[in-house]
């Protein structure tokens, strides 16, 4: 049984914006999917140091790593990354904050080595982005893009990567950039220590950025983007299914779909068929 969201979980979601679900991937699942980044390190590609946005606390001495195209991967190696996108431990926050048939927009890699930079921090809930917006309507939450962040190696409280300013999803004053710079307020922010194997949950407009990676090993973060079934940020009314969709499960076809209506609960009798 699929444990479902507690109101604990929803009270600390609405509140601060993230959420950390605890060893969300057994450690055989976390070796699988590290032994198929392994297999193909050579496609990490080093950005060119363009995320720190000259801010005085955020540089390093290369670039953040990005990894693309792991559904695509020959067998084994796809597998770990196709079960991740619909993993029992994770839909029932997605199906909490994004309704039925919530989408996948997108999954990448992100890799840091000792020194590399942080990225300027970015989205906030002011101004209302029609994709990355949250409400409370209801008696539920409304989310628009929302991530999951699945840590592949242990984050130490000084090692750096994700960080951001809680509460910030539902900011109603724009940001001034030195803060945005993580160059003031540095100490309202929270960067979240995590062991491999757990996922972060976020939603796209809490203002997130990025620490400079201050460990010895490598940081390997899966980035999973998600929207409602309605909102699309990608396909322009066009969606061509990829080759190998039919060696996908139901549930895994389903979270990849083209973008379209499932219905929401309208409250009324009168709504529903007699
Ligand atoms: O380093 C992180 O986990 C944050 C990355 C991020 O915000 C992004 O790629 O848009």
């Amino acid at each position: 049984m699929t444990a479902l969201m507690t109101d604990a979980d929803k009270y600390l979601m609405d509140v601060h914006g993230y959420l950390v679900i605890k060893q969300a991937l057994t450690p055989a699942e976390v070796d699988a999917a590290n032994a198929a980044i392994d297999a193909h390190a050579d496609e990490i590609s080093i950005r060119p140091r363009d995320l720190a946005n000259d801010s005085d606390t955020l540089g390093g001495s290369t670039g953040r790593g990005d990894l693309s195209g792991m559904l695509n991967w020959d067998k084994p190696h796809c597998d770990p990354f196709r079960d991740m996108m619909v993993h029992t431990r994770l839909t029932p926050y997605l199906e909490e904050l994004l309704g039925p048939g919530f989408r996948l927009e997108g999954l990448g890699i992100i890799t840091m080595d000792e020194g590399a930079e942080g990225f300027w921090f970015h989205e906030g809930g002011e101004p209302f982005d029609r994709s990355r917006g949250y409400l409370y309507r209801n008696g539920r939450m409304f989310a628009g893009m929302t991530n999951i962040a699945v840590q592949l190696s242990d984050v130490g409280a000084d090692d750096g990567g994700f960080a951001c300013l809680p509460g910030s999803h539902r900011a109603n004053f724009p940001c001034p950039d030195d803060i945005r710079l993580f160059e003031a307020a540095q100490d309202r922010f929270v960067q979240i220590p995590a062991q491999a194997g757990d996922a972060l949950l976020f939603v796209e407009c809490l203002m997130h950025g990025t620490l400079p990676w201050r460990a010895t090993h490598q940081r390997r973060s899966v980035i999973m983007r998600y929207n409602n079934g309605v909102t699309s940020e990608g396909v322009m009314g066009t969606w061509n299914p990829p080759a190998w969709v039919e060696d996908l499960t139901e549930a895994q076809r389903a979270v990849i779909t083209q973008p379209h209506y499932r219905g929401e609960d309208k409250g009324s009798a009168l709504y529903r068929p007699k």
